[in-house]
């Protein structure tokens, strides 16, 4: 078949799929869209240019957004790596699978359910290849890694990036952690011992993303890249650095903007940009040398904007509207629901999902949410314009239609709003808390990688001899005129 009658027959069989969901005919394999999720660790909704950043320069971004669609009010699901990541994968809030809180650490008993259903594991039932390039952070005892919850393969960091045993934040862990290894598969091939081996973090993950969608282009695929960039202690090399007059968060920022760029480029060189849908976002909120503006808040912290609103692209030629724009509710939680239908998955019926599918706002700008109302956890509710933000005991709130920044407190002259907000938002907690599902946790968790004999460090593992690479770490953040 010529290709562009394949592409034509692709888009009218993903139509019909979401006009009529109980068809009786599943979509042909190779008829399915591929689908890439980049992930980025904390970046805020003001570091990158297409949501108003005017410092750091990301042009392939630029051009994801002019080629795409827009979502300026896509939220995470929670506000640090593991529990966010949770929700992402399981399309639920973090708290019904038990993966809320604190994040996991190295050697940890607990990780995500092994009999939780992933992304992956669903799209697995369609036929889709699955491969996961970055940072995990589900638990990194066996049972938890990426190829136990549905993934074919995996190349990256067990968890975060600062979770290793150099000189930054050492008194985190009285007992010290173990080598920060890279996995490939269940296997440590490597190890992040120093800047110069951080720094290629982006550079690794990039190129086995780019590796995997030629390997598989024959598609159908989910790609899922959870970056490591741009979670401190951050690290880039000198000569990006150079570039980005001194600030290595820029020059983060640029080279995740490059690897977005390479991405795109492989899918349109490998004619495979009609037929892939891809999404980028963050998982939570940036840190305080990070731009979250215009909005007030930051990762961690009291649920305003800036915890969990994150800077969003849905890339998907001739099928999402090139340059469009969508201000509808829209989470997380949702992707896992929305990729199932669009690849014509069955939904589990044994369990609550909380996402909803929201592929009728990709594919219509002008569609509408499914989510009336939306909780940031139990410690905040949006309903339209309105927001009210629990801060223990007390409560505030904002009309983001004429506040976006959440600095006017007007609870005292709508206490009947605050009444039925905090209502809602009682009812949420309690029915999420009748219905959790528990974490798995095993009885002797090991380390991955023991020692580092025999083990290279990422910087020979790779073959490079010298690379100067800097670090923000411990430094003052250079100042950024669109920082707020
Ligand atoms: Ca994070």
């Amino acid at each position: 078949m010529k290709k562009a009658a394949a592409v034509i027959i692709a888009g009218i069989v993903i139509c019909a799929a979401i006009a009529a969901p109980l068809m009786a005919e599943t979509p042909k394999a190779e008829h399915l869209p591929n689908f890439v999720v980049i992930f980025i660790d904390d970046m805020g909704y003001g570091d990158i240019a297409p949501f108003g950043s005017t410092v750091n320069k990301t042009p392939e971004l630029d051009r994801m957004a002019k080629e795409g669609m827009k979502l300026t009010d896509f939220y995470v699901s929670s506000t640090a790596c593991t529990p966010s990541r949770a929700a992402l994968m399981t399309g639920c809030y973090a708290d019904r699978v038990g993966m809320d809180g604190k994040v996991v650490f190295p050697v940890d008993k607990r990780g995500l359910n092994p009999k939780e259903i992933t992304i992956a594991e669903l799209l697995r039932t369609k036929g889709y290849a699955t491969g996961c390039f970055g940072k995990w952070h589900l638990g990194d005892q066996p049972e938890f890694m990426p190829l136990a919850q549905g993934f074919d393969e995996f190349l990256g960091i067990p968890y975060s990036n600062d979770m290793g045993p150099g000189t930054w934040r050492k008194t985190w862990n009285p007992l010290g952690y173990p080598p920060l290894p890279l996995m490939k598969g269940n296997k440590a091939v490597a190890h992040i011992p120093d800047g110069p081996s951080q720094s290629l973090l982006c550079r690794v993950v990039t190129d086995g993303a780019v590796d995997f969608i030629k390997k598989h282009r024959e598609a159908p695929f989910f790609l899922y890249v959870p970056h490591v960039f741009i979670h401190g202690p951050r690290y880039a090399e000198k000569k990006l650095v150079d570039k980005a007059e001194g600030d290595v968060l820029r020059a983060q920022v640029e080279e995740l903007d490059r690897s977005v760029g390479q991405i795109l480029k492989t899918l349109k060189q490998e004619g495979l940009a009609e037929k892939t849908l891809v999404i980028f976002t963050s998982d939570n909120g940036g840190d305080p040398s990070s731009s979250n503006a215009p909005f007030r808040g930051l990762k961690g912290g009291p649920k305003y904007e800036g915890h969990m609103r994150m800077p969003t692209i849905a890339w998907w030629p001739k099928t999402i509207a090139a340059g469009s724009q969508t201000a509808e509710i829209a989470t997380s939680t949702d992707i896992l629901p929305t990729l199932a239908k669009l690849a014509g998955a069955k939904m589990p019926a044994d369990r609550v999902i909380d996402g909803k599918d929201i592929s009728g706002l990709l594919l219509d700008p002008g569609a509408k949410s499914p989510h009336e109302v939306l909780y940031y956890e139990y410690e905040g509710i949006r309903r339209g314009p309105w927001k009210l933000v629990r801060i223990g005991k007390k409560a505030e709130l904002y009309n983001l239609d004429e506040d976006i920044g959440e600095k006017n407190n007007i609870a005292d002259k709508h206490a009947d709003m605050v009444g039925e907000l905090v209502n809602l938002l009682d009812a949420h907690k309690e029915s999420v808390q009748s219905d959790l599902r528990p974490a798995a946790f095993v009885e002797n968790p090991k380390p991955l990688l023991e020692s580092t004999y025999r083990i290279p460090a990422l910087t020979d593992y790779l073959g490079i001899r010298r690379l100067d690479a800097e670090t923000d770490f411990g430094k003052k953040p250079p100042k950024r005129p669109d920082k707020r």
